[in-house]
């Protein structure tokens, strides 16, 4: 697929998706959802990339939202489609088996936070704002930001958050625990790239059971986490990336994965 709407490169095993309407501070209109879901199953089908990073075009926006000129006239069946697509996306995003950063670099407002809620954590630029303001346009959060932001937050500062529709700073968005690291913007890639470099040299074996079993944990009560964890354990001891990394320390040497999913 030819992508207008997005920038999709690959470098040594790290994949970044940028958001690229910087006019319209990359709002997420029906072609970059197109393009996000493609490159999102490019990125599935391909054994070499081992993290992903997703940000935006230009200095001012990661994605300020769905965009409201396209989404103005729906009608209600229009609305749940939309709304519909949109989650399937954002779930395809949640549900890749590798580590996914977002590294946001200016405003993360409706669906732009709603997609940084469902990547594994978030870097920001000490610029950045992030918020679910739809209250202010009649509507709702509807890409999963009344579920996933709660699920992160908690309810009471989800809600106060989607009830008044305020946008917080990076900053606050990090004392509440939605941001794991802020920084200048001139260095964020940096930092979310030396991150996936850190990860990306992992074994790729037991970074997708950590991934599997830290999420499929969530969903569910401890015993059955526990249950999850144990199996994905169990999984992990059958590969090769467990006889590296256990061999490599007991040689006294650096271990090398060689991103391989065999046992
Ligand atoms: N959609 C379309 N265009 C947008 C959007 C957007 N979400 N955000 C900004 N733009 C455009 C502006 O219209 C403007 O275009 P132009 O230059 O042609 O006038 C350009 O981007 C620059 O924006 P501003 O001039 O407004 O820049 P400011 O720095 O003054 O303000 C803000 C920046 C605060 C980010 C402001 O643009 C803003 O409030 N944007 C809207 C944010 C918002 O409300 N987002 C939520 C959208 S709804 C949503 O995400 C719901 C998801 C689920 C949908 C399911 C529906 C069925």
């Amino acid at each position: 697929m030819t992508y207008e709407n997005i920038l999709f490169q690959t470098k040594e095993g790290i994949a970044t998706i940028t958001f690229n309407r910087p006019k319209a501070l990359n709002a997420l209109n029906g072609p970059l959802l197109e393009e996000f879901a493609a490159a999102l199953e490019e990125i599935d089908a391909n054994e070499d990339i081992r993290v992903l990073v997703l940000t935006g075009a230009g200095e001012k926006s990661f994605v300020a939202g769905a965009d409201i000129s396209e989404i103005a006239a729906f009608n209600t069946l229009q609305a749940k489609l939309f709304a519909r697509k949109g989650q399937m996306i954002i779930n395809r995003l949640q549900d890749l088996s590798i580590p996914v950063i977002a590294a946001v670099n200016g405003f993360a407002l409706g669906g732009g936070s709603e997609i940084a809620l469902a990547c594994d954590f978030i870097y920001a630029a000490e610029s950045a704002m992030f918020g679910l303001p739809e209250i202010s346009l009649g509507i709702i959060p509807g890409f999963g930001g009344t579920q996933r932001l709660a699920r992160v937050v908690g309810p009471a500062i989800a809600k106060e958050m989607i009830f008044t529709g305020k946008l917080i700073s990076a900053r606050e968005a990090e004392a509440i625990g939605m941001v794991n690291k802020v920084c200048a913007a001139e260095a964020l890639m940096d930092k979310v790239l030396k991150t996936a470099g850190v990860i990306a040299s992992k074994g790729k074996v037991s970074l997708r059971a950590a991934k599997q079993a830290v999420s499929s944990g969530l969903n569910t009560d401890l015993a059955t986490g526990l249950k999850i964890e144990v199996d994905a354990f169990a999984l992990c001891m059958a590969s090769k990336d467990a006889r590296e990394g256990t061999g490599a320390f007991l040689e006294k040497r650096k271990a090398i994965f060689d991103g391989s999913l065999t046992g």
